[in-house]
């Protein structure tokens, strides 16, 4: 059984108590490798070596980081093949997906911080011949990154990436259900020559290894993706140690479809923001708002869409929806179609466990669901579901959809289609939300913020919003004699 090996101190190390984690493979549902199952001492190891490493990985010029992080960028690229394979493998998302998006993205992710800090500037604020004063910008020291399942390399540089160019060293800790590529990752950097001790990858579960790193006196802030609850968890630990904390939780994100649209083109964007990644991304558009006269309309021309969706073997270049994560992933998605059921949801499309023939047939599987005839404020529409399951939902004016849309107690992304631009910038004002997509949907702009309000998280990611987050001002003012 293939092992993964933490990465400590610039080496490969088994945890200490030499206990190990079986890793599912979710597309044919067997177990496929062992992955360490650190604890506290594995986590304190890697502090130690973070420790150390900090002062010079600090003082180094930022061309050298740079460069340093260029190199990795590179051998992603040079290595896109096997890292996408692992990726699709570990997740159950179809490769061409990984080889598309995931992995390019993780590249350009340590790119864009590596140049990023090759342009920043800071401030300076005059006072007329009576002082200078400067803004003195210098890393927080060891720096904790906690990421999830859904987009494992993607999310897990996404904080990587800068943290490290700000001058910080980090201990990191991947979704104990995809593993691989951060695995795969910590050879990467190897090869790239980064000093030991910069970066620290513990494999293992949330309290055992996330815990630890969050509780830790000194790691000096904490950046998470994953479940608004874990997030939760992680604040009541972080927010009394006044560590920075940067969290990126969930979603149950609108997608609103005006009369006005093209709606051809909001159709099949609609069907992506559906069920791109099984509909495993925070930013998914799983509420589906469309104005009452063209209704029958998208919802036949979307239904055409979704059921000509090939759902299967992850490996099958023609396939667009892969396997669930996990077993247990799967079993609360059938869950909330139970309940959408029960709630009355009148069900169009999919609503079932998926089995195909052949070697994926114990694999994860769920058809892309769609259901009518819910209220805007039943289960189905205001809880999380993460996966493969969408709500058609007419509405008559801007009023009652805003409403809608601003009804549960997140606020990630949200989606608008009108060719109307008054009515694009109104909506998009009055929308709850960190992210607004008019007339598109994750078109992504590394500089821009990137974060969700109420329950969908805390700050923000994105060029300097995460290079701000990772290091600390000083405000130095200097006075003319
Ligand atoms: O999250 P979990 P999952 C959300 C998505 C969904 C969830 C899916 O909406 O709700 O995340 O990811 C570690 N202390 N987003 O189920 O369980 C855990 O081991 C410290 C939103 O993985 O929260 C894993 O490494 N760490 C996001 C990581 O936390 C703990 C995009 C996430 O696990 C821990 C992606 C603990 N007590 C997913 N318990 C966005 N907004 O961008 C678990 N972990």
């Amino acid at each position: 059984m293939e092992k993964i090996y933490n990465y400590i101190n610039g080496e490969l190390v088994k945890p200490k108590e030499d206990n190990w984690l079986e890793n599912y493979n979710p597309a044919i549902g067997e177990v496929y490798g062992l992955i360490p199952d650190s604890d506290e001492q594995d986590v304190d190891s890697a502090y130690q070596a973070a420790q150390e490493a900090f002062p010079l990985w600090s003082g180094k010029t930022l061309k050298y980081r740079s460069d340093i992080l260029l190199k990795i960028a590179n051998l992603i690229i040079k290595q896109v093949d096997e890292l996408s394979l692992a990726e699709s493998i570990d997740n159950g998302k179809p490769l061409a997906l990984a080889k598309k998006v995931d992995i390019p993205r993780a590249a350009t992710n340590m790119s864009f911080f590596a140049t990023a800090i090759l342009h920043e500037n800071s401030d300076a604020h005059l006072m007329n011949q009576v002082a200078i004063n400067y803004t003195l910008r210098k890393p927080l020291g060891v720096v904790g990154c906690i990421s999830p399942w859904n987009l494992p390399l993607y999310l897990f540089t996404w904080k990587i990436a800068p943290a490290l160019a700000a001058g910080n060293t980090v201990v990191a800790k991947p979704s104990e259900i995809t593993p691989m590529t951060a695995y795969l990752f910590s050879k990467i950097c190897q090869e790239a020559g980064l000093p030991k001790g910069v970066l620290n990858i513990v494999h293992g579960l949330g309290p055992k290894v996330g815990e630890p790193i969050t509780k830790h006196p000194n790691i000096k802030a904490i950046s998470f993706t994953g479940g608004t609850d874990t997030g939760r968890k992680i604040a009541a630990i972080a927010a009394p140690m006044f560590k920075k904390l940067s969290l990126e939780l969930g979603g149950k994100n609108p997608n609103i479809v005006f009369a006005d649209c093209d709606l051809d083109k909001a159709v099949s964007n609609s069907v992506l923001s559906s069920f791109s990644n099984q509909g495993q991304i925070c930013l998914c558009g799983s509420r589906i708002f469309i104005e009452r006269k063209i209704y029958q309309n998208f919802k036949k021309k979307f239904l055409e869409k979704v059921q000509n969706l090939t759902i299967g073997d992850p490996l099958e270049n023609t396939t667009k929806m892969g396997a669930l994560v996990s077993n247990d992933h799967m079993q609360k998605v059938l869950n909330h179609i139970q309940i959408a059921h029960d709630d009355g949801g009148v069900l169009l499309s999919g609503g079932k466990q998926f089995i195909p023939k052949g070697r994926c047939e114990n694999g994860y599987f769920v058809e892309p669901t769609v259901f009518e005839g819910l209220s805007y404020n039943c289960a189905t529409n205001q809880e999380e579901i993460f996966g493969p399951v969408v709500t058609l939902t007419p509405f008559d004016n801007e009023d009652e959809v805003l409403n809608y849309a601003n009804s549960t107690k997140y606020g990630l992304s949200a989606t608008v289609w009108t060719k109307d631009l008054n009515k694009a910038n109104r909506v998009s004002y009055s929308l709850q939300s960190g992210i607004v997509w008019v007339n598109c949907w994750l078109v992504r702009d590394l500089r821009t913020p990137f974060g969700g309000v109420k329950e969908s998280g805390l700050g923000r990611e994105g060029g300097t919003y995460a290079l701000n987050f990772f290091s600390e001002t000083t405000n130095v003012c200097i006075s003319y004699d």
